[in-house]
């Protein structure tokens, strides 16, 4: 089968041709019809994020089926599906409380192996890694049935792609994670894929003013169409004097870090209102760190969290998106700006660093 590789860090990913195992006991072979372009493959991509390569990454993905392995009980053939990132073991502390992003039934093998501690891909006799332990830039992938999560039939497949990772974070960050509540106010500094469906999830929980940042103007613009009500371009406006210029000098009471950056980060922690609550959601790269002020934590009561995949709950969470997009809640057709075939993969990455659309989509046949 074709796979885009990571051979080589800051080169462009390869399109080879590799071998594939077929799934062992628990594991699943899925076709893949759709897979985002994404932030976070960038980030490995340029060594922000520390892997052994060759590896395949894509982790935003949906597909078909197409067999299962020995004591495969979750998906059968011809189900559709949507790929989770995280492992769900379903028994550990973390799973049995309901926070399976934080599963760690798996963590003796490193996320870029099966749990078997192997890898289903090899090229030229080398082992192939998959980002996540899917690995998603391919046409088919072998992972466990952990990973995979059915949908309804009539579900497109671009949109239900994108489901499983920039609208998972986007939303569950917001509703599973923050709770936001009717009538409040919310910042959101980021207006990439998972920004944007803050926004919208940020809308569908009622806010009254949802205030959105970003340095391009086009990212702006899709941010209204969203639902924002407000914009601030970080270029050129001091983004914590303008919220709190919009806010009645005190601050919003939600904000969300869309982007992952010491700045970023900081501006949520500032604009947050006595009281308040300032998430982490995009993911920066390992070496960022960011002041915090104890004093004044500690003195306005303001919360500091990190939310990973939106705090997800993707076997319950996944299915529900798909019934919201489908009954026209969540607009996820206008996340999709451009699509690519897989050997295109890499002007993907180059609009997506250059923020001239909103989300690209990988499409197989
Ligand atoms: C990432 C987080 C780290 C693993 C891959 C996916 N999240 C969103 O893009
Ligand atoms: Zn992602």
């Amino acid at each position: 089968m074709k796979a885009a590789v990571l051979t080589e860090l800051n080169k462009p990913l390869q399109i080879l041709e590799v071998e594939q195992e077929g799934p062992k006991a628990g594991e699943v072979r899925v076709k893949v019809k759709a897979t985002g372009v994404c932030m976070s493959d960038w980030h490995l991509m340029i060594g922000d994020w520390p892997s052994k390569l060759p590896l395949v990454p894509g982790h935003e993905a949906a597909g078909i089926i197409d067999e299962v392995g020995p004591g495969v009980s979750k998906v059968k053939r011809g189900d559709h599906v949507i790929f989770s990132f995280r492992p769900h073991c379903g028994h550990c502390a973390y799973c049995s409380k309901g926070r399976s992003v934080l599963c760690v039934g798996h963590n003796d093998t490193p996320g870029i192996v099966m749990y078997d501690g192997t890898t289903r891909i090899k090229y030229n006799g080398e082992a192939v890694y998959q980002m996540s332990r899917i690995g998603t830039f391919a046409e088919h992938v072998v992972c466990s049935e952990e990973n995979v999560i059915s949908i309804r039939k009539d579900m497109p497949w671009a949109q239900a792609a994108l489901v499983g990772c920039s609208v998972a974070t986007g939303f569950g960050s917001v509703a599973r994670h923050a709770k936001v509540e009717p009538g409040s106010s919310v910042l959101v500094v980021g207006c990439g894929g998972v920004g944007l469906n803050i926004v919208q999830a940020a809308r569908i929980a009622g806010a009254r003013r949802i205030v959105a940042v970003d340095l391009l103007d086009n990212k702006l613009e899709y941010a209204r169409a969203f639902g924002a009500t407000d914009t601030i371009n970080a270029k050129t406006d001091n983004v914590v004097k303008a919220v709190r210029g919009l806010t009645g000098g005190l601050g919003v009471d939600y904000a969300f870090d869309a982007i992952g950056s010491q700045i970023t980060a900081t501006q949520i922690i500032e604009a947050v209102a006595p009281g308040g609550h300032a998430t982490l959601v995009g993911i920066p790269a390992i070496s960022v760190t960011a002041p915090v002020s104890p004093f004044m934590m500690v003195f306005q009561e303001k919360k500091l969290t990190g939310s990973f995949y939106g705090s997800v709950l993707p076997n319950l969470d996944f299915p529900i998106l798909c019934d919201l997009y489908m009954d026209k809640k969540l607009n996820l057709d206008d996340l999709i700006s451009r699509t690519y075939r897989l050997d295109e993969i890499n002007d993907g990455f180059a609009q997506l660093k250059a923020g001239s659309h909103a989300r690209g989509v990988v499409m197989f046949d």
